[in-house]
């Protein structure tokens, strides 16, 4: 136990003002296999921390430091990804393998040490393969000291699908040429915070802080609770105006915070529901228990109240949500234009496609590649085709328009930011039409969005981070069939801002990665030796991807990939007229 206790000691941070003093928080975790039986069903091998089953939760505050000394003691390299974190000049600590370390070496050991800027409900995870879907995920909670709304007492509630097979043995199955209409694995029960048994003690009249995370690898959820509101206060570590619900959907990777009122009598005791949505499952196994509860108790004795009926269309509409700290819609002034879809590829296996290119990992961390290409480190070419490469302008405006033409849900995510939630419609966009942006005022930002099948979304962010940020479908399993692309966000001004830490270097040289070069890891424009992903079977373009690939062969010739800087007057950038229609 005394290693799962985090160390606080007091520092006087150098970048922090003289007033504010710091804490640094360190966190003791060997990364080790546990045997435990967390849904009562089946016993099997997970991924804990020291010997521990479910992971503790980290608990720190803004401005704090954050310091993880992990071992890693599973026969896997693995990684570690604080998701939602800015992680600003600090990119080398946002964990995805191989796009901004090298996996740690089983046996070895890896410090991440990450300021906390921001403050909210946020998750850490495992970033390597699967390890997450095999336990490796738990609650990153970070108090402000200051906090917007008032709130007596706090608990988190993080909820996640469960599998009795290792994430391993799942995905070979799931990319498999025996799999050609690429149905996801279905897990096998739902978890709060990784058991099954969950009990909230309330006190009446105190005011309760509930902090929802979905860490799963697949469900979305609908979440309930039986004979009280929920007033929503945090979408993805953003504050956001007081808004009262019944029961709302969170995705994969999400996080909201509600604040609930306790009851004044203690005559009964309440259940909290996450219903799973079975729309994400292509069948629902008989076995499977979808709606998973815990107890809100207020006292032992008291009986349960019955069950409610749960309307899971009361509150659909995350978008809707208004942030406390307004921040304004920019005029973007790079355009990005992305089409998600799934379709069986030249390897005979059902792949996930962003503008019909399949994200494979670069022989080369996309980082390292940035930070030794000299002023190559701008031309998209040098990050491999199949890493799909999005170079930014420093501090640029950038808007993503994301089109689901597939017929799933999915939940995209970007590291590194919040974006602005600008507009949605129906079907591909049309880019010869005007955007229908909904909110241009104050839009919810987050970092973690959902789009629905056959929809599009628009996000604006701006490219103030410099680093590369992974842009992907937080459904595991799509992210392992490459819905993927990398952004790399100001390489200009990396050298400058970003470190290379030297024990990665070391992680690398242990597994024979290379660490300098092209994706390829060759010097200049010679990409010989690339990972390459699987390509469309021929005759399979969509028209989506004609264009892309149209602009693809434009934007190379031009040195600038798959980023298009379109000119305005070319009608394929939003005007300011355009962005005024709601
Ligand atoms: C991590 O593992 C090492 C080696 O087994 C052990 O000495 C150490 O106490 C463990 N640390 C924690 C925090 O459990
Ligand atoms: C956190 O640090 C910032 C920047 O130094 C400072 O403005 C702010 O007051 C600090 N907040 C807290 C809660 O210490
Ligand atoms: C988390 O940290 C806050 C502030 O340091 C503290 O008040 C709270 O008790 C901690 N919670 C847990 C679960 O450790
Ligand atoms: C971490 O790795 C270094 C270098 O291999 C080694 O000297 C050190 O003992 C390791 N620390 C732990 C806690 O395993
Ligand atoms: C978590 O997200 C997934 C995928 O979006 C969803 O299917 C699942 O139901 C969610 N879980 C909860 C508790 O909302
Ligand atoms: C609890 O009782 C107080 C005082 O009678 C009342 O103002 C408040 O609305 C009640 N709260 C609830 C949740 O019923
Ligand atoms: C789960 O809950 C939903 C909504 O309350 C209900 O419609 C559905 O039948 C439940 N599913 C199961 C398997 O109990
Ligand atoms: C890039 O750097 C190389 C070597 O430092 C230099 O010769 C070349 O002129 C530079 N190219 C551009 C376009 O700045
Ligand atoms: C847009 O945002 C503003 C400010 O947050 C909010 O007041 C307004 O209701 C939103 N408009 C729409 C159409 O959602
Ligand atoms: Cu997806």
């Amino acid at each position: 136990m005394l290693a799962a206790t985090p160390v606080k000691t007091l520092a006087l941070l150098a970048l922090v003002s003289a007033a504010a003093h710091a804490a640094v928080v360190t966190y003791d975790w060997n990364i080790t296999y546990v045997n435990t039986n967390p849904d009562g069903l089946m016993e099997r091998r997970v991924i804990g921390i020291n010997g521990q089953f479910p992971p503790p939760a980290i608990n720190v505050t803004l401005n704090d430091t954050l310091v993880i000394n992990v071992v890693n003691q599973i026969s896997e390299p693995t990684s570690l990804h604080a998701h939602g974190l800015f992680q600003t000049g600090n990119n080398q600590m946002d964990g995805p393998s191989m796009v901004t370390q090298c996996p740690i070496p089983p046996g070895a050991n890896f410090t991440y040490t990450i300021p906390i800027e921001q403050y909210g409900t946020y998750w850490i995870h495992g970033h390597n393969k699967g390890h997450y879907v095999d336990g490796l995920r738990g609650p990153l909670i970070i108090h402000n000291p200051t906090e917007v709304y008032h709130y007596d007492e706090e608990y988190t509630l993080a909820f996640a699908d469960w599998y009795h097979d290792e994430h391993s043995v799942l995905l070979d199955d799931y990319l498999s040429m025996f799999n050609p209409t690429g149905a996801e694995p279905v897990p096998k029960s739902a978890l709060i915070n990784q058991v099954l048994d969950n009990k909230f003690s309330f006190v009446p009249g105190k005011v309760y802080r509930l902090r929802i995370i979905n860490m799963s690898a697949l469900a979305m959820f609908h979440i309930h609770i039986d004979g009280h509101d929920m007033d929503i206060i945090e979408v993805d570590g953003v504050d956001v105006q007081r808004t009262t619900v019944q029961t709302f959907p969170i995705s994969a990777a999400q996080r909201y915070s509600v604040l609930v009122t306790a009851k004044n009598t203690t005559s009964n005791n309440f259940l909290i529901h996450g219903d799973m949505d079975p729309e994400m499952f292509d069948s629902v196994p008989d076995t499977l228990q979808m709606n998973i509860t815990g107890t809100i108790v207020y006292d032992a004795a008291s009986p349960l109240a019955p069950a409610e009926l749960i309307d899971w269309g009361d509150f659909d509409d995350a978008a809707l949500l208004t942030p406390v700290t307004p921040m304004a819609v920019t005029p973007a002034d790079n355009h990005i234009s992305l089409t998600a879809s799934f379709q069986v590829m030249d390897d005979h296996i059902n792949k996930a496609t962003f503008n019909d290119i399949t994200y494979v990992l670069p022989k080369v961390p996309s980082l390292y590649t940035a930070m030794s290409m000299g002023n190559l480190s701008s031309n998209p070419e040098v990050y491999g085709t199949f890493a799909h490469p999005l170079v930014l302008k420093h501090n640029s405006w950038v808007e993503m328009i994301i089109n689901n033409n597939d017929a799933g849900n999915h939940p995209f995510h970007l590291h590194g930011h919040v974006f602005q939630v600008v507009g949605r419609g129906d079907g591909i966009y049309d880019e010869s039409t005007p955007y229908p942006y909904f909110n241009t005022t104050n839009p919810l930002r987050r970092d973690t969005v959902l789009v629905p099948s056959l929809t599009n979304v628009a996000i604006r962010f701006q490219a103030n981070n410099p680093g590369v940020w992974l842009f992907h479908c937080h459904i595991e399993w799509h992210l392992q069939a490459g819905l993927a692309t990398t952004i790399i966000e100001a390489p200009e001004a990396m050298p400058g801002v970003l470190t290379v830490d030297p024990t990665h270097l070391q992680h690398c040289k242990d597994l024979g990665i290379p660490f300098s070069g092209n994706a390829a890891g060759n010097q200049g424009l010679d990409l010989t030796g690339q990972n390459v992903g699987p390509n469309l079977l021929p005759g399979t373009f969509t028209a989506k991807g004609i264009v892309a690939l149209f602009f693809t062969v434009l934007s190379a010739v031009l040195g600038l990939a798959t980023v298009i800087w379109y000119a305005q007057d070319e009608g394929l950038v939003p005007s300011e007229e355009g962005e005024d229609t709601k």
